[in-house]
């Protein structure tokens, strides 16, 4: 079944069979106090605002049988595939692999690895750990892709201009339309969120597009279940 997605620069049709829900990082380690982002610095409840439409994302897309995935960044307990460089970068209160309120900073198997509750996944859905910003760097995320037939990603996340980015540039590179969803992602910082969504957008749609979940409600709604 194909609907028309409202977008921006422009419209796209998208063949829902061939298309994905791509969630990104909506770890406790980013949205809640105690965690990596927290130990950076930063405030994080600016990101819970994603929340809500995430669940909404998610929703639509198990409505339709669509196939959803959720990512998650973190490292090994023995920090062997973290480059010693991302581990030593700048002066956060808790570095990578530091103990924390949340577990161990960034670890797979700690409680800040783990998706927020809202967000769970569902039996059945792929969670990708991947011990980049990018979720195709040493994953298997593009064999699942290729194999399940998925030309199109609705990306929705954290953070915008990180994570999402980096995953958007590089979906791009391998072939794939992306459109992200701009109520379903967020930043640290309000300006980096908006300039990253214009920065996919601007000259013709450089590296994909910008739409929302109400958008994609509404193009759900002209295709009969
Ligand atoms: C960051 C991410 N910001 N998921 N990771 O370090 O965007």
């Amino acid at each position: 079944m194909t609907v028309l997605l409202t977008a921006d620069p422009a419209p796209l049709s998208i063949d829902l069979a061939a298309s994905a829900l791509l969630l990104i990082d909506m770890q406790r380690d980013f949205l809640e106090p105690g965690g990596f982002g927290a130990s950076l610095g930063n405030d994080v409840a600016r990101l819970r605002t994603a929340v809500g439409p995430c669940r909404e994302a998610l929703r639509l897309a198990r409505e339709r049988g669509m196939l959803v995935i959720h990512t998650r960044e973190g490292h090994r307990a023995d920090l062997s595939d973290a480059p010693p460089a991302k581990v030593a970068r700048g002066t956060p209160s808790r570095r990578i692999g530091d103990a924390g309120p949340l577990g161990r900073i960034l670890v797979r198997g700690e409680p800040g690895h783990e998706i927020v509750p809202e967000l769970a996944p569902e039996p059945g859905e792929p969670v990708i750990d991947k011990p980049g910003k990018g979720a195709f760097h040493a994953t298997e995320l593009d064999a699942i892709l290729r194999n399940r037939g998925i030309e199109v990603l609705l990306v929705g996340g954290v953070t915008t201009e990180v994570c999402v980015h980096t995953t958007v540039r590089e979906a791009n590179d391998r072939g794939y339309r992306c459109v992200v969803l701009a109520d379903c992602c967020a930043s640290y910082f309000a300006e980096f969120h908006d300039v990253g969504l214009r920065m996919i957008s601007a000259q013709g749609g450089i590296f994909g597009w910008v739409s929302d979940t109400s958008r994609v409600k509404a193009a759900l709604a002209t295709c009969p279940r």
